[in-house]
């Protein structure tokens, strides 16, 4: 039995959620309100922090990922001595708050992960609970915590969690203790109109075990459930059966708990049904005095525990690794992933906390580590990853790799699936995580596999994502230089995306240029107006030169301009940007295998570009290439018709 003051506490989470929603006019107080009970036991019995070091490395980790009940998990981070006041929690969902509408990573201390979109903070939690295993595999001080997350029926609908939950049970990551919120409610009303699996066979089935609770006010017996789990050697699910809303007397049960404020009568009448009689954000003393004894308690074992863990690792490479390549340079012409597969092998060569694999294509895409092996469920010392044919968990589970630290994870796919793992590459952005997607088969050029492997939009929808740098390295030294500065960018992913075909290993004067995003490859011929500038990136680049050959024998003077980085060219000076691309010549070209929109911002009104806006076809890809105009011959008649114009 919950004692009356514990049943206060319960209340307190329950209305802070309630009069903030209400206050914003806008929010989803019904899971908050039936999972006050859950998170008093967790944060009371349970989780392992302090809020005064939020990012203690040996805490335990909390995910909503129903970040839609972000109401419920800043009540408790105010309730808990995070520093969020009670103006914070009023100021829920406005401009420049604290408090966003959903929990930020970047925002609000204590909040783990940035989520919302369903699916995904299961899946960081599986990168979260690996990172875990991982640095406890290195030394056994770290890493000894469990990975918390509250899942709603919406989040087990996603086929993301399927993926992720799968690969968890593989590995059998028995730090991960998920409760979820089944109240078999979603926005469209009950679950059974489009949800009606067995959830528990459905996990038992991925090697999870699986623990129910049938009545979500029972604080105390969701403590034990969760004392339970932490003697499993699995990955543990919690069925929590809830009614969502609980305690309004009108919306309880139903889907209009879930995405509106109750509105000020049903508010009136939930206080009356629960007897709170305190005015909004009013929170007595004697709860706050409760609250602040939890978390007293908590500060003791983590000064225990806190003297031991001075030693935990930091990403700290030196350029060793770029000295190693450049000592021993591949002149030959090799693909751009080979490139990659040789950077990341010598990165691996220096450090352990460099590591990820691929959506079940090592081998295409280059992302073996050869000198180490792969993990496993009984051995995390590796450094080779098998995410499985998961594109979008992959993507979703290096995030939680990311966030949990000191790792920098990749994972490597076929530059056309990007497309599958999209959302959590929006989010790695988002959330500023150091995260390396390696792109391979990255145009038409790919060859017979045709147009459903070919990419065409996907280079330049990647573009559009913002704080997400798209690096299309055009030879071994660009992709060595490319991966430099994705290193050095901590607060930003990175993709790589990368040919399939070998390519020319270029002159290049400088390689500090390379990092420029874009720079002058080959100069025109000096003290002469400049007649054209050939705009190319990867693979296109080295077509480029021939046809500035072929035209220089014409005597047109032109420049070639290679641009492995957009994002990186647009953070230049002015100065600099002009210099490359010089405004006063109209006659630009942009050559480059995927679509043209967006060109014209470098090529200007009176430029053209070179590119693709249909989808490819199957053919052996020197073929196809130079079917769709990525030719020497076509770059000359395309300068040919600017002059006629
Ligand atoms: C990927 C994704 N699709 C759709 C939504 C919009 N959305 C928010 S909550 C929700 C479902 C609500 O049901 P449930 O997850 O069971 O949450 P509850 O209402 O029980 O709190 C949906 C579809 C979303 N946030 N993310
Ligand atoms: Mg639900």
């Amino acid at each position: 039995m919950k004692t009356e003051i514990e049943k206060k506490c319960i209340d307190a989470i329950r209305f802070l959620s309630i009069d903030m929603v209400q206050k914003a006019n806008s929010g989803h107080p019904g899971a908050p309100m039936s999972l006050a009970p859950l998170a008093f036991a967790l944060w009371k019995d349970h989780l392992n922090f302090n809020p005064d070091d939020p990012d203690w490395v040996n805490r335990d980790r909390f995910i909503l990922s129903a970040g839609h009940a972000s109401a419920l998990l800043y009540s408790m981070l105010h309730l808990t001595g995070y520093n969020l006041t009670i103006d914070d929690l009023k100021d829920f969902r406005q401009y420049g708050s604290k408090t966003p509408g959903h929990p930020e990573n970047t925002i609000t201390n204590g909040v783990e992960a940035t989520t919302g979109p369903l699916g995904q903070g299961f899946s960081n939690g599986v990168g979260m609970a690996i990172a875990a295993k991982k640095i406890n595999a290195y030394d056994k001080k770290f890493g000894n915590h469990y990975i918390y997350s509250i899942v709603s029926d919406g989040d087990l609908m996603e086929g993301i969690t399927s993926e992720a939950a799968s690969l968890a049970g593989t590995l059998n990551l028995e730090n991960i203790i998920y409760i979820y919120d089944s109240n078999r409610i979603s926005i469209e009303g009950s679950t059974d109109k489009a949800f009606t699996e067995n959830v528990k066979l459905r996990f038992e089935s991925y090697n999870w075990n699986v623990i129910e609770i049938d009545n979500s006010e029972n604080y105390i017996d969701i403590s034990k459930g969760i004392s339970e789990a932490k003697n499993s050697s699995n990955p543990t699910l919690i069925i929590l059966n809830s009614k969502i809303g609980f305690g309004s007397p009108n919306k309880f049960n139903s889907e209009k708990a879930h995405g509106e404020a109750l509105g000020e009568d049903e508010v009136k009448l939930t206080r009356k049904n629960l007897g709170w009689n305190h005015e909004p954000f009013e929170i007595p003393n004697e709860i706050y005095s409760y609250f602040s004894k939890i978390v007293e308690k908590k500060k003791k074992d983590y000064s225990d525990l806190r003297n031991s863990e001075l030693s935990y690792p930091k990403f700290n490479l030196n350029n060793k690794w770029i000295n190693d390549l450049n000592k021993n340079p591949y002149s030959d012409n090799i693909s751009t992933r080979d490139a990659s597969g040789k950077v990341i092998n010598t990165i691996a060569s220096q450090t352990n906390l460099f590591f990820g694999g691929s959506a079940d294509l090592a081998g295409s895409t280059k992302t073996f580590i050869n000198s180490s092996t792969s993990i496993n469920s009984s051995d995390f010392n590796g450094l080779n990853m098998h995410y499985g044919v998961r594109e979008h968990a992959m993507a979703a589970i290096n995030n939680g790799i990311s966030l949990y630290g000191p790792f920098i994870p990749y994972g490597g796919t076929f530059l056309i699936f990007s497309d599958y793992m999209r959302n959590s590459i929006r989010l790695s952005a988002l959330s500023k995580l150091q995260v390396l997607y390696i792109l391979t088969h990255d145009s038409i050029g790919l060859g017979e596999d045709g147009p459903t492997h070919q990419p065409i939009s996907q280079l330049m929808s990647l573009r559009l994502i913002p704080n997400l740098n798209v690096y299309r390295p055009a030879d071994y030294f660009e992709t060595i230089y490319c991966y430099k500065k994705a290193l050095e960018t901590t607060n930003t992913p990175s993709s790589l995306v990368l040919s399939r075909q070998s390519l020319t290993t270029l002159e290049i004067e400088n390689y500090d240029d390379i990092e420029k995003g874009a720079y002058i490859l080959k100069k025109e011929i000096d003290g002469q107006e400049i007649d054209l500038i050939l705009i190319g990136t990867g693979s296109e680049v080295s077509i480029c030169l021939e046809a500035s050959k072929k035209l220089k024998k014409e005597n047109v003077n032109v420049r070639v301009v290679s641009m492995p980085c957009w994002e990186l060219f647009e953070q230049q000076s002015v100065e600099y940007r002009n210099k490359v691309l010089p405004k006063n010549v109209d006659n630009k070209i942009s050559v480059e295998a995927g679509t043209t929109i967006g060109w014209s911002q470098y090529v200007g009104n009176y430029g053209a570009s070179i590119g693709i806006n249909d989808f490819g076809e199957s053919a052996p890809g020197d073929v196809i290439m130079e079917k769709k105009g990525f030719s020497v011959e076509n770059i000359c008649n395309t300068y040919k018709k600017l002059l006629e114009r």
